[in-house]
C-alpha cells in the first residue's frame, strides 16, 4: 500500500470531470486501497480519485472513524450517483485539496446513493447529516466542483487571494533554500 500525494487548489486537474470506471481491475482495487490509506493518514473522512490525480469515478468514505473508540468502516464507491435528495443542512466543510480553509456550505440533509462495490455488487445507501454531506462533497469532486465553488463570490475571492499569497511565500522560501539561486 502507498500514501498518495493529494492535489491542491488551484491544480487544474481538480476542475476536470471524471470518467466512469468501465471495469474493476486489480489496478482499481490497488488505487482504492491506497486512497483509503491516504484518507486515514491525512486525516480525512472522504477522498475522491481525482484528488490523487486519477480522473475516474471512484470515492472512499468513512465518516465515523474519527470519533473516540469508533472502528474503521471504510466504504469504497465505484460510479456513485445520488438518486434522491431531501431537506437541507448547512455544514462547515473543509477539503484536503483546499488547504487552511473551512466554510459553511448548504447541502441536502438526506440523500440516497447508488454505486457499485469492488466486487461489482450494487450498493444503495440512505445517508443523512455528515455522511450525506460527505457523499455530496465527494461526488462534486468527480464533476470538478470544489466546496469553494459553492460559497459566495466574495468569500471565494478572499480565499483565492490568501492562497495566492501562501503559494508566493512558499516559492520564496524554496528559492531561499535553493543553493542554485543567488539572492
Ligand atoms: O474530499 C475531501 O477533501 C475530504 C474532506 C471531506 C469532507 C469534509 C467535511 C465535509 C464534507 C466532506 C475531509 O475529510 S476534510 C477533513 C475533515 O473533515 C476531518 C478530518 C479529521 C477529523 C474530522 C474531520
Ligand atoms: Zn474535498
Amino acid at each position: 500500500m502507498a500514501l498518495l500525494p493529494v492535489l491542491q487548489f488551484p491544480d487544474p486537474r481538480l476542475k476536470a470531470k471524471s470518467a466512469p470506471v468501465r471495469e474493476i481491475t486489480d489496478e482499481i482495487r490497488q488505487l482504492a486501497a491506497d486512497m483509503l490509506e491516504t484518507m486515514y493518514d491525512e486525516p480525512g473522512i472522504g477522498l475522491a480519485a481525482p484528488q490523487v490525480g486519477a480522473p475516474i469515478r471512484l470515492v472512499v468514505v468513512d465518516t465515523e472513524w474519527t470519533e473516540e473508540g469508533a472502528e474503521k468502516n471504510p466504504l469504497v464507491l465505484v460510479n456513485p450517483e445520488i438518486v434522491e435528495r431531501d431537506g437541507s443542512i448547512t455544514w462547515n466543510e473543509g477539503c484536503l485539496s483546499v488547504p487552511d480553509y473551512q466554510a459553511d456550505v448548504e447541502r441536502a440533509y438526506r440523500v440516497k446513493l447508488r454505486a457499485t462495490d469492488l466486487d461489482g455488487n450494487a450498493v444503495l445507501i440512505d445517508a443523512e447529516e455528515l455522511q450525506a454531506v460527505c457523499f455530496q462533497h465527494e461526488l462534486d469532486h468527480l464533476d470538478g466542483i470544489l466546496f469553494i465553488d459553492r460559497i459566495s463570490r466574495l468569500k471565494r475571492s478572499l480565499y483565492v487571494q490568501k492562497r495566492r499569497k501562501q503559494l508566493r511565500r512558499e516559492a520564496e522560501e524554496a528559492a531561499e533554500h535553493d543553493p542554485r539561486v543567488d539572492l
